[in-house]
């Protein structure tokens, strides 16, 4: 087996669809002959590249926009996704970081609102949000969470980016999993959603189109830290099948199994990975 006798640790955020992909990738080390201990559930993005970058963990599955905007500071998304990851690529090598090839898996932010207040408001997208917020200001209350309030991606840049500015009574943070059902209740008009969550449709909320294209690229793909990818080498060609079979269909069928059918994240990888053949 091509990773017998490596000791690996595999991190991730908190939120479902990282703790799924952290097992998946456990499972494909583990698969590969390496004995693997978990680190996932890791508080925050900033957090998480922390223990990647310290020594603390040897991989996880970030998202290239996030790398991009949110680590290294730049301001200006890559339209194409092939290139952001590239960019991406080349300036975390420099970090000791190294990035496999991505998945299409792309998991963006986005605001959605429940049916009811869409028939009220009949916005389809952010220019329509902005609109709104300078007709009718009461109207455009938003669920964030902490993270997305302060991230350069997220609500200070969406705000600039389509001339929007929202009284602070206007903005409740809470918790991810807090979002969806508040947003669903209608006590915010928008919650702050991630593209690929199950929950967008279990509970029938409408996605608002980035129509400017502010949110960057956010496709999935391992990034490991390159003191142990030259010790394994084979960890790149463990990953590399198992990452191309990540799609936003897939990550929307397995965050489902979680979010909406109450199912474990590690079971939920297991389950999929045996589906797929990358254990048996
Ligand atoms: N995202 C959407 C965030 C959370 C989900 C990929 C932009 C992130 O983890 O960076």
């Amino acid at each position: 087996k091509p990773l017998e006798g490596a000791d690996l640790t595999v991190t991730s955020k908190e939120f479902t669809e990282q703790l799924v992909l952290g097992a998946i990738m456990g499972i494909a080390f583990e698969a590969a002959g390496a004995e693997v201990l978990d680190r996932t559930g890791i508080q925050g993005s900033v957090g998480t590249r922390a223990a990647v970058e310290n020594g603390d963990a040897d991989a996880t599955y970030e998202y290239t926009g996030t790398a991009w905007i949110t680590y290294l500071g730049n301001s200006r998304p890559i339209p194409d996704p092939r290139q952001q990851w590239e960019a991406v690529k080349e300036a975390d090598a420099k970090k000791g970081l190294t990035w496999l090839p991505p998945a299409r898996l792309n998991n963006t932010y986005a605001l959605a609102m429940n049916q009811a207040n869409y028939k009220k408001y009949r916005t389809k997208n952010l220019s329509q949000v902005a609109e709104l917020a300078k007709s009718d200001p009461g109207a455009v209350t938003l669920c964030v969470e902490g993270e997305f309030a302060n991230r350069a991606d997220g609500l200070p840049g969406l705000e600039k980016a389509y001339g929007m500015s929202l009284p602070a009574r206007n903005i409740t943070q809470m918790d991810t999993g807090i979002i969806y059902t508040q947003t669903a209740k209608g006590a915010c008009t928008y919650g702050e959603v991630y593209t690929t969550d199950g929950r967008i449709k279990s509970m029938n909320l409408v996605v608002m189109e980035d129509d400017r294209k502010f949110f960057p690229n956010y496709n999935a793909a391992p990034m490991v830290r390159t003191a142990t990818l030259k010790k394994w080498p084979a960890i790149a060609s463990v990953l590399d099948p198992v990452t191309k079979a990540l799609t936003n269909d897939v990550a929307q069928t397995l965050n489902a199994k979680v979010d909406v059918d109450g199912e474990d994240p590690h079971e939920v990888a297991l389950d999929w990975m045996k589906e797929r053949g990358f254990v048996k």
